[in-house]
């Protein structure tokens, strides 16, 4: 299971009360007014941690409630403000606001993001002296804190990325590589969400197609290629029965390197798939173009253990 979900509520502390006091003492009978202002609560920040690789932490903790600023007291005491607190996330956490549908995502592990601002202390009396009213009895209350619902999602970092064009076989790949039972259908963009399995002890991860023009939106666009930024190797599948190879490699190519040029520069295995229904001429002209790409070339067949022991063994090596 690639996401691992959790709900969270969080709550930054609530503002303390400002005072309404008059000042009483020993030789002031009817003094003027001394209530101090409340404190503010306590924001609560979400930081990305590269130590931290699940939710776990929140399995039993759903809540998250930050300290309440501590009210004004007399005498033009203010109140505390709460501290703040922060919270360590995986890097690479979604999280989601249920009610706005904002979406964060969790990246640095140096500045904190403010995700819950902590309510303002109230001002006492004090403050609302002036030449008209010497003893206001009035004060404010201290404001409350942000309250959220949150979806807070892991995604894993795989080794390895199987990408290419819609309908390549990516998924089918993944299910007899691996563990994994992802949908697998004959048309395009099956996949919505990435998928991923374990090849031994290295997670690879089934990406939807892409298609020219994803970068700028087409298709299901782009944005799930963040999943195989951190990857080690990538799988370009190929249908072995393309007309053109050629295009269709610098087709996807060429929607990588609008969203980012490492992944141009990662090792990569030219996969020529589902070679059980492209004759054996096909096969040999579309290796042969491939080849010029100066990577790798291997073919596969879902129904060929050799073949995917072949790639299997490729994959060992290269990681
Ligand atoms: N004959 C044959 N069919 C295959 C092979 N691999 C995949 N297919 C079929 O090709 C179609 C597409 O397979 P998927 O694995 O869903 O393709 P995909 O690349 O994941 O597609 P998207 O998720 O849409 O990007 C399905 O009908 C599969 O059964 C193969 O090796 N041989
Ligand atoms: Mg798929």
């Amino acid at each position: 299971m690639l996401v691992d979900n959790i709900g969270l509520y969080i709550r930054a502390g609530n503002g303390g009360n400002g005072a309404a006091t008059f000042l009483r003492n020993g030789t002031t009978a009817k003094g003027g007014p001394d209530g101090g202002n409340g404190g503010n609560g306590g924001n609560i920040y979400f930081l990305g941690s590269t130590n931290i690789n699940d939710l776990r932490q929140f399995r039993f903790q759903k809540k998250i409630i930050a300290e309440d600023g501590i009210a004004g007291k007399h005498k033009k005491l203010f109140g505390k403000n709460a501290p703040h607190l922060t919270i360590l996330l995986p890097v690479g956490t979604r999280v989601t606001d249920s009610s706005s549908g904002n979406v964060i995502e969790i990246t640095d592990t140096v500045n904190p993001i403010l995700v819950a601002r902590g309510g303002k202390g109230g001002r006492g009396n004090t403050e609302f002296k002036s030449a008209t009213n010497q003893a206001p009895r009035y004060a404010e209350k201290g404001t409350l804190g942000e309250v959220k619902r949150l979806l807070l999602e892991l995604r894993l970092i795989a080794d390895v990325g199987l990408i290419g064009l819609p309908n390549a076989g990516k998924s089918s790949l993944l299910s007899v590589l691996t563990n994994a039972t992802p949908k697998i259908g004959n048309y395009a963009f099956t996949t919505l969400e990435p998928n991923i399995g374990m090849l031994g002890k290295h997670p690879i991860a089934d990406i939807p197609g892409l298609i020219e023009g994803a970068s700028s939106g087409r298709g299901l666009g782009v944005s799930f290629l963040r999943h195989i930024e951190k990857t080690k190797v990538l799988v370009h599948c190929i249908d072995a029965t393309d007309e053109n190879v050629e295009k269709t490699y610098e087709t996807v190519r060429e929607e990588f390197s609008k969203y980012s040029t490492s992944l141009l520069d990662k090792p990569e295995i030219i996969l020529l798939t589902k070679i059980d229904l492209a004759d054996e001429g096909q096969i040999k002209k579309n290796i042969k173009v491939l080849k010029k790409k100066g990577k790798q070339v291997l073919t596969s067949s879902i129904y060929n253990p050799e073949t995917l022991n072949l790639l299997k063994q490729s994959l060992e090596n290269l990681l």
